[in-house]
Order: C-alpha cells, then structure tokens, then sequence
C-alpha cells in the first residue's frame, strides 16, 4: 500500500470531520502531520499539492484536497 498521510490543521473544522470518519470506522494506516507544528511538512505539502489547504491527503505523491473526497476515498479504499 501506498505511504498515506493526513494533513491537518489545529483548528481545521473540516479536518476535525475527516479524523472523526477515521477514528469511528477505525481506519489503520494513516499517518497525521499538522501543518502548524510541522514547518517542513507545511512546505512538503505546498510542494507537492500546490496550496497548503488543510485536510489534504497524500497518497504517494498524489494530494487530494477536499473532505468529502478524502472521506469518499477512505471509504471506497480503506474499510475493511
Ligand atoms: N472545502 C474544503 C475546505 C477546507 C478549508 O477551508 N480549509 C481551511 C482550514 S479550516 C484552510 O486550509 N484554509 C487555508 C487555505 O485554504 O490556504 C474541504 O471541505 O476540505
């Protein structure tokens, strides 16, 4: 499977949706970085995606930005 990492934000409501989704299905396998505290990591994440927009999932080297996407991706590729 592909290093998978969740971007978020301290203070992210749409983030706060996305980590709720992940603890009740109980979805193992996701690596959390807040851009807040992770000065490289909010860098990484411009790099890569373009924008430091939170919640951002990066599977691979592919962002994917908006919460109902990530969610709709952890349901469809993640519950087991
Ligand atoms: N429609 C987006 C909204 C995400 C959003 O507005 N995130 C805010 C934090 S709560 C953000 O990252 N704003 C800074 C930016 O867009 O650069 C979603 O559902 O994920």
């Amino acid at each position: 499977m592909d290093n998978i990492k969740l971007y978020i934000g301290t203070y992210c409501p749409f983030c706060k949706k996305v980590e709720r989704f992940i603890d009740e299905n109980n979805i193992e396998g996701v690596e959390y970085v807040n851009i807040d505290t992770d000065k490289a990591e909010r860098e990484h994440l411009i790099e890569v995606g373009g924008k430091k927009q939170v919640p951002c999932l990066l599977i691979g080297d592919k962002a994917m930005y908006e919460s109902m996407d990530i969610i709709n991706y952890l349901k469809e590729n993640l519950i087991k």
